[in-house]
């Protein structure tokens, strides 16, 4: 076994993977598309480069510390993996995407597409164009095409999630959201277009408290 090659590869492994959670996980909003594929070419690689690391010079003399080190590493990795499907973190925010959801919020978010959002040179287009919302408060959003030109836009999830499709001036379209994280969207046709949406959730009580408070009735 060959520990350089060995190291290395492992490293490259960890890495790419790490790139690409943190593409999927929206935190890397300005190079999404670049990072994923440079990640993906890190772990290929790391994955090609492995065995030859490992087999370099005959089969490994193992030992038991050996054999346990390896034991909890794969230990370690399963369980990161299994926690970040079973809270939807990463890519596998995507498992969810046609999961229940929570319905609409009592009270509704708006995001305005402003006239001329179209022209790259202006830099105002989704406005607000970072949004904070609380679920079961104010989870769902609406976007509206305020253009005064016929041009349509879109609402588009940068990993997926959630689509408008194109919709004209004067249309609208909602999204509620049911799980904390932060989304990152954009328009189809004008990719410069780009907006978030961070999605927070607070204790019941909490909930309960200000829609009391803003005097919203809710059914439950
Ligand atoms: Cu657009």
């Amino acid at each position: 076994m060959d520990k350089t090659i060995t190291w290395i590869s492992v490293l490259l492994i960890v890495t790419g993977v790490a790139g690409i959670f943190l593409t999927y996980s929206g935190v890397s909003k300005t190079f999404e598309h670049g990072m994923n594929a440079v990640s993906a070419l890190l772990l290929l690689m790391g994955v090609l480069m492995l065995p030859g690391g490992l087999l370099r010079g005959g089969p490994p003399n193992v030992n038991v510390r050996q054999v346990m080190a390896l034991g909890i590493v794969v230990f370690a990795v399963s369980a990161g993996l299994s926690t970040a499907a079973v809270t939807g973190y990463g890519p596998f925010k995507l498992l969810y995407a046609t999961g229940p959801t929570i319905g609409e919020s009592p009270i509704k978010v708006f995001v305005s597409i402003v006239p001329g959002s179209w022209d790259p040179r202006q830099t105002e287009n989704y406005v607000p164009n970072a949004i904070r919302v609380i679920l079961m408060i104010n989870h769902t959003v609406v976007w509206t095409n305020d253009e005064e030109l016929d041009v349509a836009h879109t609402v588009t999830h940068d990993g997926g999630l959630f689509d408008s499709g194109l919709f004209g001036k004067g249309e609208t379209y909602k999204y509620s959201f049911s799980r904390e994280g932060l989304y990152s969207y954009h328009c189809v046709p004008h990719p410069w277009m780009r907006g978030s949406v961070t999605v927070e959730s607070l204790p019941t009580d909490q909930v309960r408290e200000i829609l009391r408070r803003l005097n919203v009735t809710t059914t439950s």
